[in-house]
């Protein structure tokens, strides 16, 4: 096997032995591999034959399948590719049996993109790794009813692009328009988040656990957590939220339930301790999954793109009657179980999207004119077990008091239960959402930048950002494109970057490895 998409891949250079540090199998990783070489011939087989609304879906839920901690089951992926194959014989009926072949529209050997030129497979694996990613955030507005043809038509380009033999600067061009395609990607899923849901407002959220039956919902899938609520209403039956799912309760349409009581436990990289004999079950609606441990592998439960060796699947019909009564069965805790976040603090807040934040743009603005507020910081990203991630926690808890934290993804959990006061009634640490509300991030730059008269990078902002999965991948990738400058990025920078690659873009945007909390400030406060 060779798989180098994640921050945490082994030696920061890839995995390559018979199981990764993710847990998934080398089979499983071969198979991710086939599943990508039928994609790209599936989207060549397109270039000249016309593609339908299911080979849409298909091309998106085949990449989202590949991000890391999505999908472990052998089975599936399987299904998936022969899946990918059917289509490719209705959309370009006789190719395989076609008497002069041409071979383009065969299944791609990822072998040959592992093993090409160092730059090349660098740049195409940015590409290839930015569109797995952003396939995640196309599918949850696809699973909304949102999608865009020009988002759907790049993932074929892209796909295509990663077969062909081009210069480093065409492939270049193609990185950033993963950055500009994913953009409009994000504003769409915020547009269906809100569309659906109503627009975020700043909510507390308790850790507690209240005694009783309950489920756990993790993930990112919104849509799941609605047909959630509504089939446990009146069933005495509490959800709480855990993991990327924790902004779900800043939504008007989904805070209205009443037995939506709360988040359960800290980010993904916690769960094998935390669901550690859980007496509740729980759903996972996208990653992240880790192998299950036996202390609680008959009460996970998965759905959507998500699946794991014998881990009971909610389908299509999206029936969740074996989590209700599972969660029936354990019956959850006989007394409230107080739990805390890792700073010991007893609730979260959530729910400062771009609506909310915008809509104290004034006092926002004024705190900056009258210097009460002094900077802003976006410490965002994913989180991940590596030690360097204190990093993090560090940096926040050492910045001015005068400072404003907005945050987002997984990531917070390492200090979003710090009590750091507020500016004048503004908190100092503003949850955004979950990693696509990058597009909140960059609306309220956006916006500032306007209110001062002055480019994104001249604002009191910096990004600190953390990074784990292939959603970061395109996140940045839509920083980069936005020509936001002097990112620091952390805790390891990607095994995928060449040191060419990285090169380009250090010379063309700053961006920096993160070293310590205190010179990192040092040298952002000195600007
Ligand atoms: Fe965290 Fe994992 Fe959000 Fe990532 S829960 S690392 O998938 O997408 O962020
Ligand atoms: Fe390794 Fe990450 Fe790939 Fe898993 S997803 S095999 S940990 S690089």
């Amino acid at each position: 096997m060779f798989c180098f998409q994640c921050e945490q891949t082994a030696g920061c250079s890839g995995c390559t032995k018979n199981v990764g540090v993710c847990g998934k199998t080398a089979n499983t990783a071969n198979l991710q591999d086939k599943l990508t070489g039928a994609l790209i011939g599936l989207a060549k087989a397109c270039g000249s034959n016309q593609k339908t609304e299911n080979t849409d879906r298909i091309i998106i839920e085949g990449l989202f399948t590949t991000v890391t901690n999505v999908n472990f089951n052998d089975n599936t992926l399987e299904e998936m590719i022969e899946k990918v194959h059917r289509e490719k014989e209705r959309i370009a009926p006789g190719c395989v049996a076609c008497i002069s072949r041409c071979d383009n529209t065969d299944d791609y050997n990822m072998d040959e993109l592992w093993n090409s030129d160092e730059d090349i497979c660098s740049l195409k694996s940015l590409i290839l790794f930015g569109i797995r990613g952003m396939a995640a955030y196309a599918y949850h507005g696809l699973v909304l009813g949102y999608e865009d043809s020009e988002v759907n038509e790049f993932f074929y380009r892209a796909l295509s692009v990663i077969s062909y033999d081009l210069s480093s600067d065409k492939l270049l061009e193609t990185v950033l328009k993963v950055g500009e395609v994913n953009l409009k990607c994000m504003e769409l899923l915020d547009r269906a988040n809100t569309d659906a849901y109503g627009t975020p407002t700043p909510t507390k959220v308790p850790l507690t656990i209240e005694k009783g039956p309950f489920i756990v919902i993790s993930g990112h899938d919104l849509k799941d957590l609605e047909l959630l609520l509504k089939q446990t209403e009146d069933k005495g039956i509490n959800i709480y939220t855990h993991g990327e799912m924790l902004p779900a309760h800043g939504y008007p349409e989904l805070k209205k339930y009443s037995h939506l009581k709360g988040n359960f436990g800290t980010a993904w990289q916690n769960q094998q301790k935390e669901f550690d004999n859980i007496k509740g079950p729980v759903l996972f609606t996208t990653n992240c999954l880790m192998p299950v441990k036996e202390s609680y592998s008959d009460r996970v439960f998965t759905t959507e793109v998500v699946s794991y060796p014998e881990m009971v699947h909610i389908g299509e019909d999206k029936d969740f009657t074996p989590v209700i009564n599972k969660a029936l069965e354990l019956g959850g805790y006989e007394e409230d179980k107080k739990l805390t976040g890792i700073n010991g603090g007893e609730y979260v807040t959530t729910g400062f999207a771009h609506g909310t934040v915008l809509s104290v743009a004034d006092k926002v603005i004024d705190g900056v004119k009258t210097g009460k507020i002094s900077h802003f910081f976006l410490v965002g990203g994913c989180d991940g077990a590596r030690v360097g991630r204190n990093y993090y926690t560090d940096f926040v808890k050492q910045t001015p008091k005068d400072s404003i934290i907005l945050t987002l993804a997984c990531g917070k959990y390492r200090f979003n239960d710090l009590d750091l006061e507020d500016i004048e009634g503004l908190p100092r640490i503003m949850d955004m959402g979950q990693c696509n509300d990058a597009y909140s991030a960059i609306k309220v730059a956006t916006a500032l930048a306007e209110a001062f008269q002055c480019e994104v990078n001249q604002l009191p902002l910096s990004m600190v950002l953390s990074w784990y999965e292939q959603k970061a991948v395109c996140i940045l990738l839509t920083l980069l494109y936005l020509g936001i400058k002097d990112i620091y990025l952390g805790p390891t920078l990607p095994a995928f970057i060449s040191p060419n690659v990285l090169k380009v873009l250090v010379d063309n945007y700053n961006i920096s490895p993160i070293t310590t909390p205190e010179e990192d400030l040092k040298k952002i406060l000195n600007k």
